[in-house]
């Protein structure tokens, strides 16, 4: 089995001790970050179809999140951006009622490499919490709001209207599993992105034209 094989296979197996180890022997193989990003991603989707099914239930869902982080820990330094330029502060959080936080959190990593200073609210925020940040920070260009359930949807939309009427300078983005390109633009957003790379890209699109 590949190192990467291995370390997807102990994803899905939930192994948060022994992950980290794995990952650091998959990059000294020589494999890129973004290689053993994408197979811990994929591991995730296997859960997900393993729970749907009822193969497995929450508990093991979780136990598998905390491996996959574990395994981000060893690549986000490898990921994130020379600190060098700023392009101003990026407000980032899942919307509440949600607490699934490991694509928020690529995309975090992946808007910080792109040269945003990042304040990262966790999951389960609450709309006025998003602008109280806006408020509270320098420099807030962007807001970035994730949402992973079709029953947080609802409260996407209230995150992105109550922030746009009370910061309408600030640019909103928005994104997760759910989420598609008309409901972002049907709920005010100023951007969506499917992914944590194109989030990048579509952030700095955002504050720069
Ligand atoms: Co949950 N869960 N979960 N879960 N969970 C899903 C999302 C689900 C699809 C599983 C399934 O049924 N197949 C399903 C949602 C169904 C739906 O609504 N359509 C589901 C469910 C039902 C639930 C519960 C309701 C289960 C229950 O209690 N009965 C419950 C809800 C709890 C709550 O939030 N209130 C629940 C709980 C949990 C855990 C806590 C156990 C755990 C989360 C732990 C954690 O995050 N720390 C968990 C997990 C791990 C999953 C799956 C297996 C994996 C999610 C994940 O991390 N994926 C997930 C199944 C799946 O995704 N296939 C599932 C990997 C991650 C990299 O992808 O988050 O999609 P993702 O992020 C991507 C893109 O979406 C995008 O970029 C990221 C990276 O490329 N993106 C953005 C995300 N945010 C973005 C923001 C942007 C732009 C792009 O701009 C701002």
């Amino acid at each position: 089995m590949s190192k990467i094989a291995e370390v997807k296979a102990k994803v899905e197996a939930g192994k948060s001790k022994l992950v980290p180890g794995l990952v650091q022997e998959a990059l000294d193989a020589g494999a890129a970050p973004s290689e053993i990003l994408q197979a811990m991603v994929d591991s995730m989707g296997v859960v997900g179809d393993k729970f749907s099914s009822g193969e497995i239930f929450v508990p093991e869902m979780l136990i598998a999140a905390k491996a996959m982080s574990k395994g981000v820990e060893v690549l986000k330094p490898l990921m994130a951006g020379d600190g060098s330029t700023s392009l101003g502060t990026c407000v980032i959080g899942t919307v509440a009622g949600d607490l699934h936080d490991i694509g928020k959190n690529l995309v975090s990593m992946m808007i910080e490499s792109a040269g945003f200073d990042m304040v990262d609210l966790g999951v389960d925020v609450p709309a006025d919490n998003f602008v109280k940040a806006v408020n509270d920070n320098d420099q807030v260009v962007l807001v970035a709001c994730s949402g992973l359930l079709t029953t947080t949807m609802p409260a996407l939309k209230e995150a992105v209207q109550t922030i746009k009427t009370a910061c309408p300078d600030v640019k909103v983005i928005v994104g997760g599993a759910p989420v598609t390109p008309e409901y972002a633009s049907e709920v005010g957003a100023d951007g969506y992105a499917p992914d944590a790379g194109s989030a990048a890209v579509k952030a700095k699109e955002l504050v720069t034209v």
